[in-house]
């Protein structure tokens, strides 16, 4: 397997001997990242993201049950898989061990078998969280991020850009006489024409933190981050070619022989809110429908 897509397991304690035990057992599977103490696993965890670790309760210093606590309490290693390693063998302990938020809980001395089979199941469970938490932002027809995800990001960075006084780009587009298309072509031809349009915006919104969502429908919206007014008109130009290129009949359109976009776009500029600046791009669009269609309309004077 490559290593890249190795899943990493930490293993933290302070005893040198079982560090290299369980090293040598988890190696041929996993990557191993290695800690002698809780200040040098918060560090590995925060600085390697692990997908799991093996922590030993009893430490000096810092004991397992604190290192659990600060993991849960910083945002980057909070969701993180944890299970106790540990000698102290009571009913109460391992319960306690529970409570707090492990995984699971493993009685010193081990047995190597019991160790990697239970490492096995919890990283397949890891495995199965992302998966679900990645569907979730996922539109099943386009593939485009969903709504949900929208809402999340716009957030995020409306905030971001109110901080930082950067620009911040907003173009909704939707698909002209989308009704007919589907009522003369039929709703499967429909629906690959959406995905056709979704792929080609997705593809002109190439930087990081750019996303492209599908809102509801035949609606897509572009988030562009970091992204005055001109810049996004790039993106949202590019779009449009790109789909010209596609040249996708639509003899019923009444707009052009081929499918049409029309796209509304909105920069934040001022002291707008989020909900001011979506219903700006909205208007846009709007506009962009009443003047003809096939058009995008950003900031125009109202
Ligand atoms: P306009 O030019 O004003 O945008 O007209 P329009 O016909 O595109 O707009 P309208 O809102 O009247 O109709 C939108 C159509 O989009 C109707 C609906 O069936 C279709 N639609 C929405 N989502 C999907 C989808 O997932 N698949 C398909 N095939 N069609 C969809
Ligand atoms: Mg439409
Ligand atoms: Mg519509």
């Amino acid at each position: 397997m490559n290593p890249a897509s190795l899943q990493k397991v930490l293993v933290a304690d302070d005893d040198a001997i079982n560090r290299q035990v369980l090293a040598e057992l988890l190696k041929p599977e996993y990557m191993v990242l290695l800690a002698k103490d809780g200040a040098q696993a918060l560090d590995r965890a925060a600085r390697h993201q692990p997908d799991l670790i093996l922590l030993d309760v009893v430490m000096p210093d810092m004991d397992g049950y604190e290192v659990l606590r600060r993991l849960r309490a910083d945002p980057a290693t909070e969701d993180v898989a944890v299970i106790f390693v540990s000698g102290l063998d009571r009913p109460e302990d391992e319960a306690n061990g529970l409570k707090m938020g492990a995984s699971d809980y493993i009685s010193k001395p081990f047995n190597a078998t019991v160790v990697m089979a239970r490492v096995a199941l919890h990283l397949q469970m890891v495995r199965q969280r992302r998966m679900l938490e990645r569907m979730a932002h996922v539109d099943g027809l386009t593939a485009l991020a969903n709504r949900r995800r929208f809402d999340e990001m716009y957030e995020v960075e409306f905030q971001r850009a109110r901080r930082s006084g950067s620009p911040l780009s907003l173009a909704l587009l939707d698909i002209d006489s989308f009704k007919q298309y589907n009522d003369h072509y039929g709703h499967p031809a429909g629906d690959r024409a959406l995905r056709a349009v979704a792929r080609t915006a997705d593809a002109c919104v190439r930087r990081s933190g750019d996303l492209a969502a599908r809102y509801g429908g035949e609606e897509i919206v572009l988030l562009m981050p970091d992204t005055d007014a001109a810049q996004a008109r790039h993106v949202t130009d590019c779009v449009r070619e790109g789909l010209g290129k596609l040249a996708i009949e639509h003899a019923a359109s009444g707009v052009a022989p081929v499918l049409t976009v029309s796209i509304g776009g909105a920069t934040l500029t001022g002291e707008e809110s989020a909900a001011d600046l979506f219903a700006a791009a909205d208007a846009h669009l709007y506009q962009a429908k009443v003047a003809g269609r096939d058009r995008v309309v950003w900031r125009a004077p109202t």
